[in-house]
């Protein structure tokens, strides 16, 4: 069966939400970040940079969790989480936008606001980091001001991935002048496989 190494508050959510809605067995492998399971030699053979998630699909090791909710769509049931090969320019355009994009941005914010000891917080950085995070999220919102989700007129895994990374920007209270973004939120977290993926550590089948 497959193995995702997966804490509740981290990015190993959105994997999970993939399988989840894709019906799929796994086994979850709790992961204690606070406690440096991720640094123990055995899981560094599998991510020399120690970091969930990481998905163990019989011999295949995959790191990276847009990666692995790619690959996921495309292995699994094919065409439910992703369009047809020739659709696929929103589709990819938005994933790859959430890593190479947006969440620079919200990484930067809340390394500054909440992470890092408080006098290594540089607010100078958090303030441009809004700046440039307002204009990054207007692109989300033009895009889905005429569409229910990000591609092919249906939830894909790209709903899974920006929708995660807009979960996070609520959390942090960053969506406060985008309206229409936390209705996408509130109608993603509705979904079962979302609230699945964000329970207790036990894997369903
Ligand atoms: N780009 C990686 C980032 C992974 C990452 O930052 N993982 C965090 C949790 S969200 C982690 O494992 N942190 C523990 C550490 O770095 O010690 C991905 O998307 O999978």
């Amino acid at each position: 069966m497959m193995k995702l190494y997966y804490s509740k508050q981290s990015r190993a959510t959105r994997p999970r939400w993939v399988m989840e809605e894709l019906g799929l067995e796994y086994e979850i492998v709790p992961m204690n970040l606070q406690a440096g399971d991720q640094r123990k030699p055995e899981f560094k053979e599998l991510n020399p940079l120690g970091q969930i998630p990481v998905l163990q699909d019989h011999e295949r090791v995959i790191c990276e969790s847009g990666a692995i909710c790619l690959y996921l769509a495309d292995r699994y049931r094919p065409g439910t989480m992703a369009p047809a090969l020739d659709q696929r320019g929103d589709y990819y355009r938005f994933c790859f936008y959430v890593y190479n994009t947006l969440e620079h941005q919200l990484i930067e914010i809340f390394l500054h606001t909440r992470f890092l000891p408080e006098d290594q917080r540089k607010p100078e950085r958090v303030a441009q980091a809004k700046e440039l995070l307002q204009a990054r999220l207007q692109i989300i919102a033009d895009h889905l001001a005429t569409r229910e989700f990000i591609a092919d007129g249906r939830f894909t895994t790209a709903d899974v991935l920006v929708g995660s990374a807009l979960d996070w920007a609520h959390m942090q209270g960053l969506l406060g002048g985008f309206p229409s973004l936390v209705g996408y939120v509130e109608k993603l977290k509705k979904r079962p496989a979302y609230q699945r993926a964000h329970e207790t550590e036990v894997a369903h089948s």
